[in-house]
């Protein structure tokens, strides 16, 4: 079997510091270059190769992936949905392009897997709120989400038409303790476990009714690395796969949290990220990634809180 060598591309950023571990655990440190914009986060530093990369820099990428022998591309530079809406034209410059160079890439060099994760963003107020299913009616409001959408297309695009094997998942926020997140909607429910460790207080920029649907860490790594490792017969969606852990809004969160913090309080305040929140389903229906591929989450909110708390502490 020929030796895959991987690059990460957005490696500093929340998820890419963990699947980059990851990665390495599995294939060997010197099989994973890690590649950001910025600098090398510290968890990741002297566990392997590292290079300073541009995704929206082209020529500079293609080099890289030639001289580094590169073989599959994890591709996770982009801006979520709160930056977002902030500086739509770069958010979208960025999601779109940054995709475009990585597929015609892979297509040009052959490679044998390219990863690019969607979001439950795609949804827009017009989707089911609950359950919402894998195929269903898709209105995005968010730049964010019209990107992940039409990115969703143009990967089903270059498998139908070069055979370009690239897989997806519309993850739901992501929970993790170990690196920050990068400007999300969803981010209050890691600020939440922070403000209650460190000032038993947390003013909530979400309504305290807002459900979302929300995933930890250690799931969404376990699914991107099954999704990859998957035979690809049984790949049968080539757009993005709906997949989902746990479904909970603030109040639910800060119930859980109080029963290991007790003197624990929180505050709402919504703020623009309400906006989005509220155009988002609060749960997902992911039986077509579990009949697929055999998908199945292990944490739930209170198994989740109490790993947080525990590894935050300490
Ligand atoms: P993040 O913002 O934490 O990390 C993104 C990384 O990309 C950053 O380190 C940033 O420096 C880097 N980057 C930005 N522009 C770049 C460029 N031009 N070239 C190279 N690197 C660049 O994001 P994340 O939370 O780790 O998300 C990774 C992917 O997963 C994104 O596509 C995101 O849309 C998707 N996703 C994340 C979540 C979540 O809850 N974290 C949920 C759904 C989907
Ligand atoms: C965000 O809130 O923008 C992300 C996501 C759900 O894609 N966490």
């Amino acid at each position: 079997m020929k030796q895959e060598k991987i690059l990460v591309i957005g490696a500093s950023g929340q998820i890419g510091v963990e699947l980059t571990l990851a990665l390495r655990k599995i294939y060997g440190a010197g099989n994973v270059v890690a590649s950001d914009l910025r600098e090398q986060n510290e968890l990741l530093q002297g566990t392997g190769p590292y290079v300073s990369l541009d995704v929206m820099n082209k020529e500079m990428l293609h080099v890289q992936v030639i001289r580094q022998g590169i073989t599959q591309i994890y591709l996770l530079a982009a801006i979520l949905s709160a930056t977002g809406e902030k500086n739509p034209n770069l958010a979208w410059h960025l999601n779109m392009q940054g995709l475009l160079n990585v597929l015609d890439i892979a297509r040009e060099e052959k490679l044998s897997k390219v990863y690019w994760p969607s979001s439950i963003a795609v949804f827009g107020p017009t989707s089911p709120k609950n359950d919402c299913p894998q195929r269903t009616i898709i209105e995005p409001t968010t730049v964010y989400g019209i990107s992940k959408y039409a990115g969703e297309f143009w990967c089903n695009y270059f498998f139908n038409k070069y055979g370009v094997d690239v897989r997806s998942l519309r993850y739901p926020g992501l929970i993790s303790y170990k690196s920050a997140p990068g400007g999300g909607t969803t981010d209050y429910a890691i600020e939440i476990f922070h403000e209650a460790i460190e000032n038993k207080h947390y003013d909530c920029f979400l309504q305290k009714d807002t459900f979302l649907p929300m995933m930890y860490m250690p799931d969404a790594i376990r699914a991107t690395i099954e999704l990859m490792e998957a035979p690809s017969e049984k790949i049968k969606t080539r757009t993005s796969y709906n997949i989902s852990a746990m479904s909970f809004s603030p109040e639910n969160i800060a119930a859980e949290i109080k029963k290991h913090i007790p003197e624990f309080t929180i505050n709402y305040e919504p703020d623009y990220r309400q906006t989005i929140a509220n155009s988002w389903p609060g749960s997902i229906d992911d039986n077509v990634a579990r009949n697929d591929w055999g998908w199945n989450p292990k944490f739930d909110l209170s198994a989740m809180t109490i790993d947080m708390l525990t590894n935050l502490k300490s």
